[in-house]
């Protein structure tokens, strides 16, 4: 197997930190936004939408989509389960999963996308939605901090792709756009001290 990835991208990162959790070590083949390999025609054989991460299996095949891989790896290698136990608990995940993805990482990367320079003359910007996005993320922080009152992690009571997910959505916010956790989000904020030092959290 082979994971083809971007530096700094913020959906391969979600992917290596995955494969970091369960320990699984495989070749990682990185592009970078300059010198755009990933949209050379021999990537895009691979991925013709010439975006990343891309799982490459020892046959050929080759899986994109983030949680397409995590969930092809969480099937190969089920412990630790990232994605819940039982029905219940996968239901769980699930759903934050996909919350921490629509209400949060989107409209991170949005903001990154339509305010950020690094995107001049790479994407168009559109500066309102992005203010507005940005608006929207602030408020979905204050949200995410009211549900992880008395929660250790954010779907289930152990670590899933719900606090990766949400983990690179506040690692981009942080960083690039420079988003910090309010001194009144304190189990937000308790949240990402935990998140955040893990030892795979630099993968
Ligand atoms: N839904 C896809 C999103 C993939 C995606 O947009 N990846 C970005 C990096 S975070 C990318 O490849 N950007 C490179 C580009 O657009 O040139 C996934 O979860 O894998």
């Amino acid at each position: 197997m082979k994971l083809y990835s971007l530096k700094n991208g913020v959906n391969p990162r979600r992917v290596r930190i995955f494969l970091a959790e369960k320990r699984l070590s495989i070749p990682i083949e990185e592009f970078d936004m300059e010198t755009a390999g990933h949209k050379a025609p021999a990537f895009l054989a691979r991925n013709p939408l010439g975006t990343l991460p891309v799982l490459e299996l020892d046959d050929g095949t080759v899986i994109a989509e983030s949680v397409a891989i995590c969930r092809y790896v969480e099937e190969m290698i089920p412990e630790p389960p990232l994605f819940g136990r039982s029905a219940l608990e996968r239901a769980q995940v699930e759903m934050w999963n996909r919350r921490m993805e629509l209400e949060l990482l989107l409209p991170v990367i949005d903001v990154f996308v339509h305010t950020h320079p690094f995107w001049v003359g790479k994407r168009r910007q559109i500066g309102e939605w992005g203010a507005a996005r940005r608006e929207q993320v602030a408020e979905r922080l204050r949200w995410l901090d009211r549900e992880l009152e008395g929660r250790p992690f954010i779907a289930v009571d152990r670590y899933s792709i719900a606090d990766i997910t949400a983990q690179v959505a506040l690692l981009t916010a942080r960083g690039a756009l420079k988003l910090s956790i309010g001194e009144d989000q304190p189990n937000l904020a308790r949240w990402w001290a935990s998140v955040s030092t893990r030892p795979t959290a630099r993968a």
